[in-house]
């Protein structure tokens, strides 16, 4: 198998940093960057090799993957929870036309695809302590009904074609190097940006808020961990439930204010609370443990360490 690497949605939250630590442990030249609307900062575009590819559109992706020669996808492109609301059918279509395409090439290419899924697709009526990695699956998103589906689909080209495709269900994600994109979990993000900038922050949920979150740099170390995986060692195709740590906004506002001592905030919930209010508040992510070794190394306070010395870096 070819060990040229496409990362499409390269532009995004996970895809900018990804294909940072891809190209800097497989080489700048092996992984191609693939963008559509985003602009690609300088670090991605000097670093390797950046094309724009809308992944709906098939006879294109096709293309690339055969100007490259690629036999690995990670396929990153998706529209989040809240800008989901927005525009229903063109997250379903996004979500899930790309996500088609990208099996259709694995299964007639023998490509091996990771493809994220989420917290989002969990939903009100599933535990939401420890939530377990097989539970109810009945989210109130779009983006969650694309999660579900996506799940099945993955598993059911890994069990009708022998697809070698793998996933986790990322937490909210927190990342310094692009700014917060539609998603619900986006105020864990926001808060380090506007504490630095203008010393406040209004929170869009309320206090009480907790969801699972992780720090980017544990993201980045999972995906290339179960890419990296014996497939012998896999026994979930759907997606792995993956967690690192869990905090409500208040005790999040409260940890960043220890550094920050004149910082404040309020909380002005909007519709992203009912989103919120609909995801798990803990994971239980055992299996990935036991499977692939996963280990998160970010708690909240090394992750709030590490987030305002780099904000202010940059
Ligand atoms: C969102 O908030 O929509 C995403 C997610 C949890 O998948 N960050």
């Amino acid at each position: 198998m070819s060990k040229k690497i496409l990362v499409t949605g390269a532009t995004g939250q996970v895809g900018s940093e990804l294909t940072i630590a891809l190209r800097d442990k497989f080489g700048g030249g092996n992984v191609i960057a693939v963008g559509h609307s985003g602009a690609p900062d300088k670090e991605l575009k000097n670093s390797g090799p950046y094309e724009v590819v809308d992944a709906t559109d098939m006879n294109a992706l096709r293309a690339l993957v055969e100007k490259y020669e690629a036999g690995i996808i990670y396929h990153l492109v998706g529209i989040l929870s809240a800008a989901g609301e927005k525009k229903p059918d063109l997250a379903w279509r996004v979500n899930m036309e790309s996500l088609k395409n990208v099996l259709d090439l694995a299964r007639n290419l023998k490509l091996r695809i990771f493809w994220p899924s989420s917290i989002a697709a969990f939903g009100p009526t599933t535990p939401k302590k420890n939530t377990p990695q097989k539970t109810i699956l009945e989210p109130s998103t779009i983006y969650g009904v694309s999660k579900v589906a996506g799940e099945l689909l993955a598993n059911y080209y890994f069990l009708k074609y022998g697809v070698d495709v793998r996933s986790l269900r990322y937490p909210g994600l927190i990342s310094y190097k692009t700014p917060p994109r539609g998603g619900t979990s986006d105020y864990a993000v926001a808060v380090f940006f506007e504490a630095v900038k203008n010393k406040h922050y209004s929170f869009f949920v309320n206090k009480e808020t907790v969801l699972p979150m992780m720090y980017m740099p544990d993201a980045v170390k999972a995906t290339i961990e179960i890419m990296e995986a014996d497939p012998k060692k896999l026994t979930v195709r759907h997606s792995y439930n993956l967690a690192a740590m869990s905090f409500s906004a208040q005790e999040l506002a409260l940890e960043v204010k220890k550094h920050i001592p004149d910082f404040s905030y309020d909380f002005k919930p909007d519709e992203r609370q009912k989103i919120a209010d609909s995801w798990p508040k803990t994971i239980d992510d055992s299996r990935a443990r036991e499977d692939w070794g996963w280990r998160p190394e970010f708690d909240l306070s090394k992750t709030v360490v590490d987030m305002l010395e780099n904000i202010r870096k940059h």
